[in-house]
């Protein structure tokens, strides 16, 4: 599936902008002095506004989108932000039709070439102060426009089992196990690596499976990376949290409990804890991980053990 940022045109700045609109407009060959004059108010007009007009018509409604990437825009950038964003670049767009109209019939009711010249020269130079008025609009844009599209392909409305734990725990082997996940190098807001998205089939349907390295795998700090996480809700998904039993990967199960009831203040979605790693692992720590998390399916990822107990419980 795509993202619905995929398709988001580059954006030029301003001066660029500007350039493109004045090679065309003096590239007119017209003889009739009134006509060229027109013809090229004409032309400027149609390839500035269009310009305009579809930088903001390529941007997905973001009354329309889903709410899961709506929130992506409120971690990026600010949906109100963008949207006054969005309204100062198709308010330029009228403001130089509306001048364009006014040069033109002034062209058209003169009868001096050096008056229709000004009118002419004077009707660029305020399209071109404009459009360098939305200079810090375009180069925003063209900025989100970077940051969106590289993030990932989630479907929200997918069933979809979202991996949490600390690193080591074993959620790649088990991501690798049940999907078909091909690393996407993408990254979601607040993380340096990249995602993982998957894809199987349970009881007659898809299911996503999704692997946040950087997200899900440590104590949240930072507010950013609190709404990061929130964003998740909008996803209709539950979460699997993984404890490495055996301690193997270093933390110990004092530490991934107290990442579990951190992340269970920020995550509305059902958590369901599981055991990986029992091979390893002796009795006391089960007993004591089970003090804490209450009886779980006990998994070997590696092996295989527990993975269809694991598919049935969160499909
Ligand atoms: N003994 C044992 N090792 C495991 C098990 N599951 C994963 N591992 C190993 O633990 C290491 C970390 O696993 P990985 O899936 O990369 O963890 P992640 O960081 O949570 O994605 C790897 O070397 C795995 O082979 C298990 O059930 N038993
Ligand atoms: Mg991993």
């Amino acid at each position: 599936m795509k993202q619905p940022f995929e398709d988001l045109p580059t954006i030029l700045n301003s001066e660029e902008l500007i350039e493109k609109i004045i090679k065309e407009v003096y590239s007119i060959d017209e003889s009739d002095y009134k006509k060229r004059e027109i013809l090229r108010i004409k032309r400027a007009r149609r390839i500035s506004t269009r310009y305009l007009e579809n930088i903001v018509r390529a941007f997905p409604s973001i009354d329309k989108i889903h709410p899961f990437y709506r929130e992506m825009i409120e971690i990026i950038y600010g949906v109100s932000k963008l949207k006054s964003l969005l309204g100062r670049i198709s308010r330029v767009a009228r403001i130089i039709k509306e001048i364009a109209e006014t040069s033109i019939s002034d062209i058209k009711n003169s009868n001096d070439l050096n008056e229709m010249k000004k009118i002419r020269k004077a009707f660029l130079g305020r399209m071109a102060s404009l459009i360098r008025k939305i200079e810090e609009d375009l180069s925003d844009l063209s900025k989100i426009r970077e940051k969106l599209k590289d993030l990932p392909a989630i479907d929200p409305e997918l069933p979809t089992i979202i991996l949490a734990g600390y690193p080591g725990v074993g959620k790649s082997t088990i991501v690798r196990a049940i999907s078909s996940a091909k690393p996407e190098v993408r990254s979601y807001p607040f993380t340096t690596k990249e995602i993982i998205v998957g894809h199987f089939y349970s009881k007659g349907k898809k299911i996503q499976i999704i692997d946040t390295p950087g997200l899900l795998d440590r104590p949240i700090k930072r507010k950013e990376e609190q709404m990061a996480i929130s964003a998740l809700n909008y996803i209709n998904g539950k979460i699997a949290f993984i404890v490495d039993v055996a301690e193997s990967n270093g933390f110990t199960l004092e530490e991934q409990k107290s990442l579990y009831e951190n992340l269970k203040k920020l995550l509305k979605s059902e958590i369901i804890v599981f055991f990986n790693k029992v091979d390893i692992a002796n009795n006391e720590k089960i007993s004591k991980a089970e003090l804490y998390f209450g009886p779980c399916v006990k998994m070997i990822a590696t092996k295989g053990v527990g993975l269809n107990e694991f598919i049935n419980l969160l499909t």
